[in-house]
């Protein structure tokens, strides 16, 4: 007989956090019945074949983490059920953010699942979404911790919901909207988990940056990691979509808290405009409803950030009405980053 039980993990970067596993027998498993059978597997540091990926042979499923009792993990890379904590929980919590907020019912919408597995390869510095599943690796353990954090949890599975939806091809502009909208909610996804220990911010991974604590990217100020563009121009397309998304995370980060300087999550934030304008935040609940919509309603494969610009007013005006104060701001936010 299988039940599910209320358990707990210490985890890596969120502290104790509140964790839904499953009895079976005496043994307890890091699986989630009541967020679609969610579960997570240790692949204990195996690759895939190259097959997997083309024919789904030789894919790695890992073993799922068991325990005697209904606490796991650590809080310490000791003990390798601690990465799997947070990996857990970042599926909850981005769960819960889409069904909350969004009213959206899993990834896929329709109430499925998908699973996590943790520690892949040797020195792995990535996670990634294949479709079905996350996976995500340890880091350099130098420079870098296990990529489990939740903005990176929220931002890989985010990609789930961008697939699911508008289908943004993951090349050129629409390739940097999908960056962006992963960023943008996995952002989001930190934000409402209201975490005393991984506070929201508008940094990309600042967890598990073992020496700047800075992460990969920062949506204030996108030109701060050396390759992003703050404002768009005509090269923003023949940019890696990890830098054309600056644009796109810029203009949400105007949208959301405005460009005067403020401390957020304990670090300082600041956000020059392109065309010299004082841009007047909305917040995130509405910056983060009207991205969501123009994602789901308006935007397709291959939205360019003109496009996105429309596809947001439109959902701006949806949400809250033509010539609102939001829709307003979204006007503002694009024209702040150079896309009119
Ligand atoms: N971590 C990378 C990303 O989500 C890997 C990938 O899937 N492109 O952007
Ligand atoms: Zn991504
Ligand atoms: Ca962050």
């Amino acid at each position: 007989q299988i039940v599910n039980v209320d358990g707990q993990g210490q985890s890596l970067y969120s502290g104790t956090v509140p964790l839904q596993v499953t009895q079976s027998g005496s043994a307890y498993t890091l699986k989630d019945g009541t967020r679609g059978g969610t579960y997570t597997t240790d692949v204990n540091g195996a690759t895939d074949s190259p097959l997997c990926q083309i024919l789904q042979i030789g894919c790695k499923a890992g073993t799922t983490f068991s325990s005697p009792d209904t606490s796991f993990g650590s809080g310490t890379n000791a003990n390798r059920e601690s990465a799997g904590v947070d990996a857990q929980y970042g599926t909850n919590v981005t769960w819960d953010y889409y069904k909350f907020v969004h009213g959206r019912n899993g990834i896929f919408g329709n109430g499925t699942g998908s699973f996590n597995r943790v520690h892949y390869g040797q020195n792995y510095v990535n996670a990634f979404w294949d479709g079905t599943k996350m996976t995500y690796g340890d880091g350099d353990g130098v420079n870098y911790g296990p990529l489990v954090s939740l903005d990176v949890t929220g931002h890989e599975m985010s990609h789930g919901v961008t697939e699911n939806t508008a289908g943004l091809t993951y090349s050129g502009e629409s390739g940097g909207l999908n960056e962006a909208t992963s960023d943008i909610f996995g952002t989001m996804v930190e934000f409402s988990a209201n975490n005393a220990n991984d506070p929201g911010d508008y940094l990309i991974g600042e967890e598990f940056d073992l020496k700047n604590h800075a992460g990969f990217r920062r949506m204030d100020n996108p030109i701060a990691d050396g390759s992003s563009p703050n404002c768009w121009s005509s090269n923003t397309k023949n940019l890696d979509v990890h830098y054309s998304s600056g644009v796109g995370n810029h203009f949400f980060y105007l949208l959301a808290e405005g460009s005067g300087a403020k401390t957020i999550g304990g670090v300082a934030h600041s956000s020059p405009t392109c065309n010299g304008s004082t841009v007047t935040g909305i917040g995130r609940d509405a910056a983060a409803k009207i991205w969501y919509r123009a994602l789901t309603v308006y935007m397709t494969s291959g939205t360019t950030y003109a496009q996105a610009r429309t596809a947001s007013l439109n959902a701006a005006k949806d949400l809250y009405g033509a010539g609102s104060t939001q829709q307003n701001a979204v006007a503002a936010a694009w024209s702040a980053v150079s896309v009119s």
